[in-house]
């Protein structure tokens, strides 16, 4: 396929349309000293040779290495949709809309499971949860010899820099989060295990020295120091207190917003920045297309025996009243402006670094959340509202006909590692699933894949069902299978007439519910039918209103599908059990569920 093919003209609008919000309060960005160094960025990318003549050389400093550096930015819940760039006409995110002008926005970009843990550690491993073996109820964590396949290890391996700022929900090694393993996994390491809220200060000694207390501008802080050749910030976990200036770098910045537990506990305290106290609160605040009440809910959107909603967390009732919901939404968007001077502020650091002409920058989103969209709240579906997510890669070396390029094809979050990987000129182990883009980055390759697979196992008291689902550039089939699980509502019952606590019901799992998640992640592929399926259209029903899967017109197409439904999860399973540990409220003295 011609790369002039794949893309589509994209119109942005403005940067001086945008607004520059004149009235906030900039960020210190370069208060650190940095020392006189020998710009990287003019050697470019020239290793190979460079190295070739430096060990011809044998002189007794090291050769600086050329290979690009990366800037990974992993954003929590947020939907396709919340930014200039993918649409939205309301949230301000001039910074982001930039970058995509400059880079290649994926347009049909889908995360493997929506839901945090299992993907975060989808995107490391570059497994589908299938394969690597570990949610919420899983009762297991990452062992060890997977974790050594992930990209920021095999990375660090290869010479890079590699750095961890914000959240982490991946339970890694024995003890899980109380492992140490992934604070010493990276050369810097700053970052809380579980949510870190809108004031991880408040929840994570590691942050305590911030000058700020607000979760994006602590990360903004700790990025600056990541990529300052001399580090400062006293919480971060490091080895050297230089970033060494013949190393690349690769920095992951995973934050904890616009997700509920960060927006939730948003206060407008007084040293707050302006953003997150006064912006959007003078607009008006459409509801969301097709949102319902509800109570005004007739016809669920699917079968109460199906998704159990009425378990829901609770944590997700602000979408029940329009009134709640503005509110969230407000923080929302003031979320993503924030989100987005810390990217505006990223990129001026790296080029007052001297790195901005070798640095591939890399967005997206964990997985994405509804809104109240047909009276559903949360997330754990397949739907495109909580599959389809934003992804822009910059790579200063792009070629001009693709810089703002909008790339149609099929891509999964698991890609984004074999990309890193693929662009370091670093081979990918065998166990990565997940392909490279750089194909489409070049402008050399057609698509990558012809279908994607979605699904969920989080399946627990709170409701969802075990969902596959595949898809290709139309067509959607997703497949339902039975939750046999004890609803929350009976367990929390059950805890108040024995005078123990809910949370102690509802939170952590136990040893027998590793078999219970074993079973969940083989039963489909040993034959259990499923007790609901649906059928989209994509192409003339994007938001997934008419299943058509009784639709005779669309018999063909339900059964190639069905056929590739059986392909895909086969290949997303792999073989052999999952490189996991046991990692349950039995098993640890001190386990907190995150
Ligand atoms: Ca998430």
């Amino acid at each position: 396929m011609e790369a002039a093919s794949i893309l589509t003209t994209f119109v942005f609008s403005r940067p001086s349309e945008l607004g520059l919000f004149p009235a906030l309060s900039p960020l210190p960005r370069s208060s650190l000293h940095k020392p006189e160094l020998m710009r990287i960025h003019s050697l470019k990318r020239l290793a190979p040779i460079l190295l070739f003549f430096a060990a011809m050389c044998a002189t007794s400093l090291p050769a600086a290495d050329s290979r690009p550096n990366f800037l990974f930015v992993l954003t929590d819940d947020q939907s396709y949709g919340m930014m200039g760039c993918d649409g939205n006409e309301l949230t301000r995110t001039p910074n982001i809309d930039q970058l995509a002008r400059e880079g290649v926005f994926f347009d049909r970009a889908y995360v493997t499971s929506a839901i945090c843990t299992p993907s975060r550690i989808s995107i490391f491993l570059s497994q589908y949860e299938r394969k690597h073996g570990v949610n919420f109820n899983s009762g297991t964590s990452v062992a060890p010899e997977a974790w050594a396949k992930s990209y920021p290890v095999i990375m660090r391996e290869n010479g890079y820099y590699t750095g961890y700022i914000g959240k982490n929900h991946a339970p890694i090694g024995k003890g899980g989060y109380n492992s140490g393993l992934m604070e010493e996994s990276f050369d810097y390491f700053y970052a809380g295990h579980g949510h870190i809220r809108f004031y991880p200060k408040d929840v994570h000694e590691i942050f305590e020295g911030a000058t700020y207390d607000t979760q994006v501008e602590i990360v903004n802080e700790g990025a600056q120091d990541f990529m300052s050749y001399e580090h400062r910030l006293d919480g971060a976990v490091r080895f050297l207190d230089e970033r060494p200036a013949d190393k690349p770098f690769c920095l992951s910045i995973c934050l904890n917003l616009p997700h509920s537990a960060g927006t939730g506990t948003m206060q407008q305290r007084e040293s707050d920045d302006e953003i997150y106290k006064s912006l959007y609160r003078d607009i008006e605040i459409p509801l969301p297309e097709h949102y319902v009440a509800r109570d005004e809910i007739e016809t669920p959107r699917l079968p109460a025996d199906v998704l159990r909603a009425s378990e829901r967390q609770a944590s997700y009732n602000f979408v029940d009243t329009p009134e709640a919901l503005k509110e969230r939404t407000i923080r929302q968007m003031q979320s993503m402006t924030g989100i987005d001077r810390l990217i505006g502020n990223l990129r001026t650091k790296l080029e007052t670094e001297g790195v901005d002409d070798n640095t591939i920058i890399i967005f997206c989103s964990d997985h994405g959340l509804f809104m109240g969209q047909h009276g559903l709240g949360g997330k754990a579906l397949c739907y495109e509202q909580t599959t389809h997510v934003p992804m822009i890669v910059f790579d200063p070396e792009l070629p001009t006909v693709l810089k703002g390029a909008r790339c149609n094809e099929l891509v999964q979050t698991i890609d984004i590692a074999a990309t890193m990987l693929d662009l370091a000129e670093i081979e990918k182990p065998e166990t990565f699933q997940g392909l490279s883009l750089r194909p489409l980055l070049s402008g050399d390759g057609g698509a990558i894949r012809d279908h994607v697979f979605t699904e969920n196992l989080w399946v627990t008291h709170f409701g969802n069902p075990r969902i596959e689902a595949v898809q290709d550039k139309r067509w959607k089939y997703i497949r339902y299978y039975r939750n046999d699980c004890v609803p929350a509502s009976v367990k929390i019952q059950v805890a108040k007439d024995l005078g123990i606590k809910s949370s102690t019901m509802l939170y952590g799992s136990h040893d027998n519910e590793i078999a219970v998640y074993r079973n969940h992640a083989e039963a489909s592929l040993r034959g259990e039918e499923p007790i609901y399926e649906e059928l989209f259209d994509l192409e003339t029903d994007p938001d997934e209103l008419n299943n058509l899967i009784d639709d005779p017109a669309a018999k063909t197409q339900l059964e190639e599908l069905r056929i590739v439904w059986k392909q895909q999860l086969t290949k997303a399973r792999g073989k052999g059990f999952p490189a996991v540990l046991r990692y349950t409220v039995d098993s640890e003295k001190d386990y907190k569920s995150k």
